[in-house]
Parts: structure tokens; sequence; C-alpha cells
């Protein structure tokens, strides 16, 4: 893959996003792409989003449940970006004609009160560092046919990242068992899914610090003030327009939004 591929394939992944189309995998035409490979491809959209004028609010982690890396046959997870035009209000409303084919799953994310960089992380280091703590909902939507590809596709097309609904209540995590603390998803009443902090890396603040060790692999690390997710408590579940969407965090409130 050469540098113009990279160009290529991470303008076909804003595209693809922008325009609310499927694409076919990239690895359709690019087999041997690598996990390096996929990085610069994420990296170039990265670029580009901030090019045209967002933010980025903070990196995020992604496959982070057992489950999900046995799907995917790996044994770490990824990172991605969230940024600024992603955000929704608590409460607010979500347009599925901006959307492929999102699904939502519940998460926490960590706001940092000083700068961390790996290597050599570990989860009581960023619960020294970590301001707070907010409950999210986070909407997954691969840019690929089907919600479908593999561990490089999902890589360069920004670890799915779409939209985001952060909680009012932020919490310090002094006060929290993260590991411990459980969360309920429910559409339109219903329940459809329940989690806890656990089902992150066994405890959310691993994958933070995963997340930073992996950044200082290319010389970055987390900021103060970023809002980091931290992988899903929850499977990603399908909503559809008209749903509202609503997810309990023991002690840490209610996070909701409608689809529309
Ligand atoms: O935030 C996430 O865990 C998404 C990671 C990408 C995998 C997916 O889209 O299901
Ligand atoms: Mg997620």
């Amino acid at each position: 893959m050469t540098t113009l591929d990279c160009e290529k394939l991470a303008m076909e992944l804003q595209r693809a996003e922008r325009e609310r189309r499927e694409i076919v995998r990239l690895t359709a035409q690019y087999p041997n792409m690598t996990v390096e490979e996929a990085y610069a491809i994420q990296e170039r959209l990265v670029a580009m989003k901030r090019e045209n004028g967002y933010r980025i609010i903070g990196p995020k982690m992604g496959l982070t449940s057992a489950a999900k890396m046995a799907q995917m046959g790996v044994n770490e997870p990824i990172y991605g970006y969230v940024f600024d035009y992603m955000v929704v209000p608590n409460g607010g409303t979500v347009a599925m004609s901006e959307l492929i084919h999102p699904k939502v799953e519940a998460e926490i994310a960590f706001i940092l009160k000083e700068d961390v960089k790996g290597p050599n992380i570990d989860a009581a280091d960023i619960l020294a560092a970590t301001e707070y703590i907010v409950p999210a909902l986070e909407i997954i939507d691969s840019r690929y046919v089907n919600f479908q590809f593999t561990l490089p596709d999902v890589i360069a097309d920004n670890a799915s990242s779409s939209r985001v609904v952060f909680g009012s209540r932020l919490v310090p995590p002094v006060s929290l068992e993260l590991d411990l603390l459980g969360v309920s998803l429910a559409i339109n009443g219903e329940a459809r899914a329940f989690g806890a902090g656990a089902a992150v890396l066994g405890h959310p603040a691993n994958a933070i610090a995963m997340l930073a060790n992996m950044l200082s692999r290319k010389g970055e690390g987390l900021k103060a003030g970023e809002i980091i997710l931290a992988g899903a408590m929850t499977e990603a579940v399908r909503f559809a327009a008209g749903d509202v969407v609503f997810a309990q965090f023991d002690q840490l409130g209610t996070v909701s939004f409608r689809a529309t």
C-alpha cells in the first residue's frame, strides 16, 4: 500500500460517512492490509476531519469485550477518535437520515485531570489521573456493507465511530467500583441488554491504560480534558427511527436519545 492508496482509501471512507452510503470493505481490494497500514489510513481520515474544522473530543477504545475480540480473532482492542460533530445532547435526537445502519452500546467515559503518556501505564495510574467518570451511549455505524469487516477494515474506519450521547452526571472515580457498576439498556421501555464495567477488559480503567500504551507507540498520549470512551459494557443493539433508547447506569444516572 502506498501513501497514495492511503489517501484514496481515507477519502472513500470519508465520502461514505458523509453520503451515508455503505462501501465494500477495503480488504476485498487489499487482502494483505496490515494493522499498521490500517492505522495509517485512520490517521489520514482523522487528519481530514480536522482539516474540515472538526475537533477531537477524545480517543476511544473499541472491541474491548472478550466476545467481540473472539469474534474478530484478536487479543488486542482497537482505538479510534470521537469528534465534536458526533456529540448528541442527552435526551436529544439522532437522525437516522444521517446514518447508515447504526447500533447503540452502553459505555462509560473518563475525563482526565492530567495528561497521561505511556508506555507502562496501568489502571491505578489512570484512576489517579481521572477527574470524572461520565455515562454514555455510543452509536457505532460501520461504513461497510452489512456491518461486515476484518480487523484492518474497522481500524481504518475509525472504529465505526459515529455519534455519542454523554450523561449529565459527572462522578469522581474514587466513589465508584467501576468493574461492578451495572447498566441496563432499553428500547421503547423494553430491556434489550445488560452489562457491567467488568465486561470492559475486567475493569474500564484497564482499557484506558491500554489505550495510553497503544498511543505511546506513535509518540502520543491522553490529554487532560479529553472525554475518553472505555469500550462497550453491553452488546451493540440495532435501533430504528421512532425508537427511544434509554440507559440506566448504577450511580451515574441515565442517558437517552430518540431516533428520528
Ligand atoms: O466502539 C466499538 O467497540 C466499535 C468497534 C468496532 C467494532 C464494531 O463496529 O462492532
Ligand atoms: Mg464503543
